[in-house]
């Protein structure tokens, strides 16, 4: 007889059930949560520091950084003066939900209103693993090629945003907008779309906006 493990599905089972204690948590403390995915370097750090002192008059704001190594990214939010919570994955190259779950028991969730997750940069393993967030999110940055959606078509279809950014850098960079953007909606045809700029801030008020709305939504529902 032979018998098998499959090592993979038993990960992701035993991850949906804890991604599902961490959404239950959350909304008993009425916390809204977004998963943020990209490249390393498409400017998801950059994002937080641009969006969050705009969300702050809104909103109170908790950040959990994940990291292979380092508390760089914790360090540049941190001095925004508002709660982060630094994972170091140790070489892990995503995020699961029970990294997520420690760090929820150690975040005041009375205090924050808005939890705001940086995952590991990465354009695949993050979008393998559900953290029991209200939304995910993915940055493509027009640095890394319009070929991707359909190159990496799994964070494409998991998220419900994609931000297109440093769209300042488009005269300088062969990047056909319009094309990466039909792919993407080939793969995820409910997908929604903001181009901007963590640089000049173009933009970036659409980004916060969609928050806004999303968490209007919530309280409603
Ligand atoms: N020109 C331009 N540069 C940007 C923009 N957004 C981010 N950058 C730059 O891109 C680099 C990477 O940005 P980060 O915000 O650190 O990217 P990240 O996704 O957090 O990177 P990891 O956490 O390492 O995955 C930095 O040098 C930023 O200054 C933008 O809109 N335009
Ligand atoms: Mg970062």
């Amino acid at each position: 007889m032979m018998h098998q493990i499959n090592v993979g599905e038993d990960l992701r089972d035993r991850n949906r059930e804890i991604a599902a204690e961490n959404r239950e948590m959350l909304r008993s403390h009425g916390v809204f949560s977004l998963n943020i995915m990209s490249a390393p370097g498409a400017g998801k750090t950059s994002l937080l520091v641009r969006s969050i002192p705009m969300l702050s008059e809104k909103y109170r704001i908790g950040v959990i950084e994940g990291d292979l190594q380092t508390t760089r990214d914790a360090e540049r939010v941190g001095a925004l003066g508002i709660d982060v919570y630094q994972i170091e994955t140790g070489g892990v190259c995503h995020l699961d939900a029970s990294m997520v779950h420690s760090a929820l028991h150690q975040l005041d969730l009375d205090a924050i209103d808005l939890l705001l997750i940086e995952n590991v940069g990465n354009l695949v393993c993050p979008a393998e693993f559900d953290l029991g967030v209200d939304a995910r999110v993915m940055l493509l940055s027009i640095t890394e090629g319009d070929d991707k959606p359909k190159k990496y078509p799994l964070m494409f279809s998991e998220s419900s945003l994609l931000i297109l950014n440093k769209i300042d850098l488009l005269e300088m960079v062969d990047f056909d907008l319009e094309k990466a953007k039909k792919e993407a909606t080939d793969i995820n045809s409910g997908i929604e779309m903001i181009e901007l700029s963590c640089r000049t801030g173009e933009g970036i008020e659409a980004w916060t906006g969609w928050i806004e709305n999303l968490i209007s939504e919530s309280r409603k529902g």
